[in-house]
């Protein structure tokens, strides 16, 4: 029987940080063993939002970089840039037309990087088109390889629910087409939430560095992080859902120690916040600093090989699904 097929993708914007690493990265080197893996970095999803251009190189490389440095195999798994497969684009302009506005205004990610939480109806003027249908090259990116599976945090939910409801709507218009994917998400890794802000999900855009742990920060700045990191109110170390601050570094502690969140809880007994913490960047520290190493030791052109010859091994895939398409819908091919 053939392999299943698992596609994710991580924009080469911003810090990756321990939330990516978690929620996303980290299955995926587990999962490659079982399905036929394809991991992108999705460099047109960044350019949504203005970038410097030189800087958009280098994190595009670092994301890679980042990828096999996590056990991302490219023995095993095919890694590429999605720019340097046209179809990505192509598929997304068709299906942007069977998409409906209403369906991408309602999506969190469009309403809170928009900010129209504000109710302010002006602010939508100013609000790039790319933000608002970037969930569409999403789709495109999962549907054109025939995804079963799609292994992410569960900020993006609404993403593959979307991706989904496209697949079915284009199989219904147009007769069987696409595979319909599942989305692959873990318990405790799907929602890392920020250390400044326990309420918010880490994330890479966040206006303080105080927000997350960067899978590059040293040993100095975890450690200040840590110190800095909100905790709850009250002194004992407990792992409960009206304690989300305290909640959030138990799970952080535990992911990447391995240490059941009741085994912590233990340990901490007739202890307090200042020994937890200095154990948690420890155990943050020691989690990097091996990490770190392996990615220092990567040579950029060996990586631009691999990923020039991940685009050679996908393109003619990418071609033939939106060859498919093409002829469903009417172009002559
Ligand atoms: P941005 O803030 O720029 O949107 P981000 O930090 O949310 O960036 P993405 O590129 O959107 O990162 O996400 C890459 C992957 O990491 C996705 O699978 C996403 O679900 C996962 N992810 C992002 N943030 C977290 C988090 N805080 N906890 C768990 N998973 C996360
Ligand atoms: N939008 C995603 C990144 C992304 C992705 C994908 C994830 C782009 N294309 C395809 C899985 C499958 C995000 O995490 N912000």
């Amino acid at each position: 029987m053939q392999k299943k097929i698992i596609f994710s993708g991580i924009a080469p914007s911003g810090n990756i940080h321990i939330g990516n690493y978690l929620g996303a990265i980290k299955n995926w080197v587990n999962l490659q063993n079982e399905y036929n893996s394809i991991f992108c970095v999705v460099d047109m999803h960044a350019i949504t939002m203005p970038r410097d251009p030189k800087e958009l190189r280098k994190k595009t490389l670092e994301v890679a970089k980042i990828y096999i440095a996590s056990g991302i195999d490219p023995e095993k798994s095919t890694l590429f840039i999605q720019s340097h497969v046209p179809e990505h684009a192509e598929l997304m302009w068709i299906l942007n037309t069977i998409t409906k506005t209403g369906e991408l205004s309602r999506m969190t990610q469009f309403k809170d990087k928009a900010e129209l939480s504000t109710g302010d109806s002006k602010a939508l003027e100013n609000v790039p088109l790319g933000i608002f249908n970037y969930p569409i090259l999403m789709v495109a990116d999962i549907l054109l390889y025939d995804t079963n599976l799609v292994p992410v945090g569960e900020d993006q939910l609404q993403h593959i629910e979307i991706t989904k409801t496209l697949a079915k709507r284009f199989n219904n218009r147009f007769g069987d087409t696409f595979v319909v994917p599942e989305v692959h998400i873990t318990k405790e890794g799907m929602r890392i939430m920020g250390l400044d802000d326990p309420t918010k999900k880490m994330s890479k855009s966040a206006k303080s560095e105080y927000n997350y742990i960067a899978l590059n920060d040293s040993e100095e700045i975890v450690r200040k992080k840590i110190k800095k990191a909100v905790t709850d109110s009250g002194s004992e170390i407990v792992y409960r859902d009206d304690k989300p601050a305290l909640k959030n570094l138990i799970n952080i502690y535990s992911l990447l120690s391995e240490t059941p969140a009741k085994e912590i809880e233990n340990k901490y007994v007739g202890k307090g916040y200042a020994d937890f913490k200095n154990d948690l960047a420890e155990v943050i520290i020691n989690f990097l600093k091996p990490f770190q190493e392996r990615l220092a030791k990567l040579d950029d052109k060996k990586v631009l090989e691999i990923l020039a010859e991940g685009a050679e091994k996908v393109q003619p895939l990418a071609k033939k699904k939106l060859d498919e398409v093409k002829r469903k819908i009417g172009f002559i091919v």
